[in-house]
């Protein structure tokens, strides 16, 4: 499955063989947003149908393509006494991109497919050139039809994937696209049965009709390299064997350096004098201009080095101190999943105002706006798989879906320069074929992009009295980090007083989640459960241990910056199906926790400034 990519200097990467079709889907194009095309945003028709009779017969055979009961087929009669048992109608509509959840209280729990039609005309701007249907997300399985014809299928909730659509297929007028969407929860995926969030179902983010001529720029990536201030690396991938030149442009730096194209893709190297570097305080970005012959691409870059140095993580050579905060994809007010821009500024500007400089995008990849304006505003990112608890770390065939999400992810993301580590997962109970596991999924991380670091948020265990972290994945991963719940999950927050830490790995050290729980506007003593003085009493307790952390104590992300919908939490007073460690209540108004660890974000802020 992997084919190794020789960059400049000796440098090798190992890429996944990305030349073949699976399960129908094209290799992964990137930077969609800057390729013609046009959005299938908008209303789609939808039929709900918990028993698959769109899909199987009555024997619980897969249809046939030509079926005509399938509801990929057209629901249209063919005369006044044809009998069709499915229709697409205006009286069943529904937003995409956009969880199904939210949009209509009969589909607050629902767990199962639903089908969604969208006809659509289409003039291609590009001639002869190609089509490809591309879906930012669809939670958990899709299986894509365009006019009677299965394009193919997809799972992973959370990462996008794409098909190229024949010319023959394609219509001007009345396109008839059906998407089965099936968001059933099972056991030998990922995640698994298991988690502490909800299930948001649908097509969650943007699908686009994407155009490129017949050889095209397939993914890119551009870098500063490591330990240097103005030296870029990088290479290009084409979908073919190119001829020509291909261009790099940074028109700022007055900058444009051509390489001729062996094969289908070039690696390079070059010196751009006079680079501002990325960074949280000052997070330029230079415009760059990737082309080949037929095909100009534009994005948005920031160069930035980051590395682990002893047991320091240092962020263009400098120690950086990981003011953190962790979140949800959702926009609790509103009770459903974020997809937009708008959405992600919200997001990130309530972190800002916590005066964090790093997210964990808890427990999946979050939608593309939200890695693209962390770079805008300067805000490092953690950006993570849902290989969550107890995923079945016995099958091969679950591996290769966690791998297929990893490089899903990463292959979208690379050139985001606010994303410093790929985590590989969520308290995984340590176990040898866990850690066969997730090793296993650390090292393909680190062979996908050796450019960034690894993590993964492991547990820490209590001996004698200590608090230990000796997990054996530590050894595979770069930075070492734990979730902790000292007085909420166990004792009191005072328990944190007498917290001592053994940290077995001479390794960055991370606390990746701590919190408790609180309902947004319920005050007491801060001894009474669920109250705001608990959760500020506990995070006073929480402050005052970490200045005591170990030498190697590189930061914090705690658990979590909003209050979010979650089926586990069934107090009937104080959470009512929902999960309510946030910093914001469900409504957006802090709770005094925030102000707490506002206070200590700005105390670090100034020390860092200071050295
Ligand atoms: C954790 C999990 C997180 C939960 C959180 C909690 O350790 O990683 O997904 O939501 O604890 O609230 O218990």
């Amino acid at each position: 499955m992997f084919s190794f990519l020789k960059l400049s200097k000796g440098i090798v990467v190992a890429t996944l063989l990305v030349s073949a079709t699976v399960n129908g889907q094209t290799p992964l194009l990137t930077n969609v947003g800057a390729r013609p095309g046009i959005s299938l945003n908008g209303k789609w028709q939808y039929i709900v149908d918990p028993y698959e009779t769109g899909f199987y017969d009555y024997r619980w055979k897969e249809r046939s393509q030509n079926d005509r009961e399938a509801y990929w087929n057209s629901d249209v009669p063919t005369n006044k006494t044809d009998r069709k048992e499915h229709g697409y109608s205006d009286k069943y509509t529904i937003n995409v991109p956009g969880d199904w959840n939210s949009q209509d209280a009969k589909f607050l729990y629902y767990e199962g497919t639903v089908w969604y039609k969208k006809s659509f005309d289409y003039a291609r701007s590009l001639s002869g050139g190609r089509t490809f249907l591309y879906f930012g997300a669809v939670n958990y399985r899709a299986d894509v039809y365009l006019n009677g014809r299965k394009l193919g299928s997809h799972k992973g909730g959370f990462t996008p994937f794409n098909f190229e659509v024949a010319d023959t297929l394609l219509k001007a007028t009345g396109n008839f696209l059906v998407v089965k969407v099936d968001n059933k929860r099972s056991a030998d995926e990922i995640p698994t049965l298991n988690t502490d969030w909800w299930n948001f179902g649908g097509i969650t983010r943007d699908v686009r009709l994407v155009e490129a001529p017949q050889q095209y720029i397939r993914e890119y990536a551009i870098q500063l390299k490591r330990r240097s201030v103005d030296e870029l690396q990088g290479w290009v991938k084409l979908n073919s064997t190119a001829t020509g030149n291909i261009t790099i442009e940074v028109p700022e730096l007055k900058l444009k350096k051509q390489f001729p194209a062996t094969g289908d893709s070039i690696s390079f190297s070059f010196r751009a004098p006079g680079l501002k570097l990325w960074s949280p305080e000052s997070p330029k970005r230079y415009r760059v201009v990737v082309s080949s012959q037929e095909e100009k691409l534009e994005d948005q870059l920031g160069f930035r080095t980051v590395e682990v140095v002893g047991n320091k993580i240092l962020l263009n050579g400098r120690a950086v101190f990981l003011r953190g905060i962790c979140l949800h994809e959702e926009i609790p007010s509103e009770t459903r999943r974020a997809y937009s821009k708008a959405d992600a500024v919200k997001l990130l500007l309530q972190a800002k105002a916590l005066n964090a400089n790093m997210v964990r995008l808890a427990h999946y990849p979050h939608n593309e706006n939200m890695t693209r304006t962390a770079d805008s505003l300067g805000i490092l990112v953690w950006s993570e798989i849902p290989v969550y608890w107890t995923i079945n770390f016995n099958s091969e065939e679950v591996l290769s879906k966690a791998k297929v999400q990893l490089n899903e992810m990463i292959t979208r993301d690379r050139n985001r320069a606010s994303i410093i580590i790929w985590s590989v997962g969520n308290e995984t109970p340590v176990h040898p074929a866990r850690t066969t596991f997730m090793s296993n999924l650390a090292m393909t991380a680190k062979s996908l992009d050796s450019s960034r670091l690894i993590s993964a948020a492991l547990e820490v265990h209590n001996v004698n009295g200590a608090s230990v972290v000796d997990d054996p994945l530590g050894q595979y991963t770069d930075i070492v980090s734990v979730n902790e719940y000292i007085g909420w999950y166990g004792g009191l927050p005072s328990s944190a007083r007498t917290a001592k830490w053994e940290v077995k790995y001479n390794k960055p050290f991370f606390i990746s989640e701590t919190g408790a729980e609180t309902l947004g506007g319920f005050h007491s003593d801060s001894l009474t459960r669920w109250s705001e003085e608990y959760q500020e009493w506990y995070y006073r307790e929480q402050v005052a241990m970490m200045k005591r952390m170990p030498e190697n104590f590189v930061g914090l992300s705690p658990w979590i910056l909003n209050d979010f919908r979650s089926p586990r939490r069934n107090n009937p007073v104080y959470q009512e199906g929902w999960n309510n460690k946030g910093l914001f209540d469900q409504k957006g108004n802090k709770k005094k926790a925030f102000f707490v660890l506002k206070e200590y974000y700005d105390e670090m802020e100034q020390q860092h400034k200071a050295r």
